[in-house]
């Protein structure tokens, strides 16, 4: 018989997980391949990168795409597929929209302008240099994000 409460607990421990992998996403990329650990910030050691292991992220990554749906883990696999699928890898300036290496004015702009378009026409580029608040999608709230990314390169 199954355990009503039981399912329950497992829901919650199911969606904690989910959204400690998403937070975490971030800190195994090191601009152009991932890392199998966090070694890297924790104890201060170059980052350590397996070959193998960059493809067991995209083999994770697919699978929570699969079993969530969730734009997070699609973004994420997306960009770790393109750092080994491509001779010129994106690896995007967060905040640095229309990729001319500042963050400017211009990014707000066009971010801006990207909100409400549909996903499917938004560029991996855009996308990773939009979504600042990392939900997978570029809504109005990554654009006071991406104004304070620019206001600080304004202030370099
Ligand atoms: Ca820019
Ligand atoms: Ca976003």
């Amino acid at each position: 018989m199954i355990n009503p409460d039981a399912n329950a607990a497992a829901g919650v421990y199911w969606q904690n997980a989910l959204q400690g992998y998403k937070k975490s996403l971030k800190y195994y990329d090191i601009g152009g391949f991932t890392t199998y650990n966090l070694n890297h910030l924790t104890h201060g050691l170059a980052p350590f990168t397996p070959l193998t292991y960059h493809n067991h992220h995209l083999a994770l990554l697919n699978a929570l795409m699969w079993a969530t749906g969730d734009p997070v883990f699609t973004k994420y696999w997306k960009l770790w597929k393109n750092y080994v699928d491509t001779q010129s890898p994106i690896r995007p300036i967060h905040g640095d929209v229309n990729g001319d290496g500042l963050v400017t004015q211009a990014d707000v702009t066009l971010a801006q302008s990207l909100v409400g378009q549909l996903p499917s026409s938004w560029t991996l580029q855009q996308l990773v240099a939009t979504d600042l608040d990392d939900d997978g999608y570029i809504t109005s709230a990554d654009i006071p994000l991406i104004q304070a990314s620019a206001n600080q390169f304004r202030a370099k």
